[in-house]
């Protein structure tokens, strides 16, 4: 069985984050380590939200691992909260993530605007995990405060796949923008693998309502899918398909 090793929170409510990658990575038959960077009563969209910082706890976990040999097939970061935590999943990468897929999604921005608590210098950081990524999965709002530029409400293929182009150049191997809609009543993933200069695209019909952790249930499902050998096309369309499913 594959074994993998996943970085981010854990919202108690909310379905994402660890609540979303852990049973769905599962149920992918694929083996799931986790790395809790924090505790949240739920995910910071709802008022009042307690919280409890892990990441002294990451070093320790990191150093006994080593010192059991424990080694995975991948390792892929979700919401990562502070500075702190972007430099211990670098350090996770080299220490655990060489020679494997490394995929981060740079949780940090959707519709528009970053989620509380984050800034254009978090983004600004978070271009260096991204550059040591095999594949980055951000939406476009993401991408946006990545490449520092003004978020689009309205955009069309061209748009689409110049922001890919820039998004590797970051430094990743692939970039997949997730959320694309480039036809009315249809929503999915346009990716780009910058060695053989192919576009990738994914399409499902878009749902009427929007929840929250979606992208999260989208990065683990196509994580799980890479990690378990489907091809590149066929992980996006499992992605796709998947939320759409449940
Ligand atoms: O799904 C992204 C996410 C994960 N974790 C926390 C969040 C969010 C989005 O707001 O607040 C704590």
């Amino acid at each position: 069985m594959n074994r993998i090793v996943t970085m981010q929170d854990v919202s108690c409510i909310g379905r994402c984050s660890l609540t979303v990658a852990l049973p769905v990575i599962s149920a992918m038959g694929v083996e799931c380590g986790v790395i809790p960077t924090a505790v949240l009563s739920t995910h910071t969209m709802f008022r009042g939200f307690t919280f409890h910082d892990l990441t002294g706890e990451i070093r320790p976990i990191l150093d006994h691992w080593k010192r059991e040999g424990f080694a995975f097939d991948g390792v892929y970061t979700g919401y990562l909260g502070s500075f702190e935590q972007l430099a211990l999943a670098k350090a996770l990468f080299q220490e655990f993530g060489e020679g494997k897929l490394v995929v981060v999604d740079p949780c940090m921005a959707d519709n528009g605007k970053l989620y509380p608590g984050f800034t254009q210098e978090f983004a600004d950081e978070m271009r260096s995990v991204c550059a040591m990524a095999d594949v980055i999965v951000p939406n476009l709002t993401e991408a946006s405060f990545l490449l520092q530029e003004p978020y689009r409400t309205e955009y069309d293929e061209p748009y689409v796949q110049e922001t890919l182009r820039k998004l590797c150049i970051l430094g990743c191997k692939k970039a997949v923008l997730t959320g694309i809609s480039l036809e009315p009543g249809r929503l999915g993933a346009y990716a780009l693998d910058s060695d053989s200069g192919f576009y990738y695209q994914s399409y499902q019909a878009e749902q009427p309502a929007k929840f929250h952790g979606t992208g999260d249930l989208w990065a683990s499902t196509f994580f799980a899918a890479l990690v378990r050998g489907k091809s590149f096309q066929k992980a996006l369309d499992i992605a796709c398909d998947y939320p759409t499913e449940t």
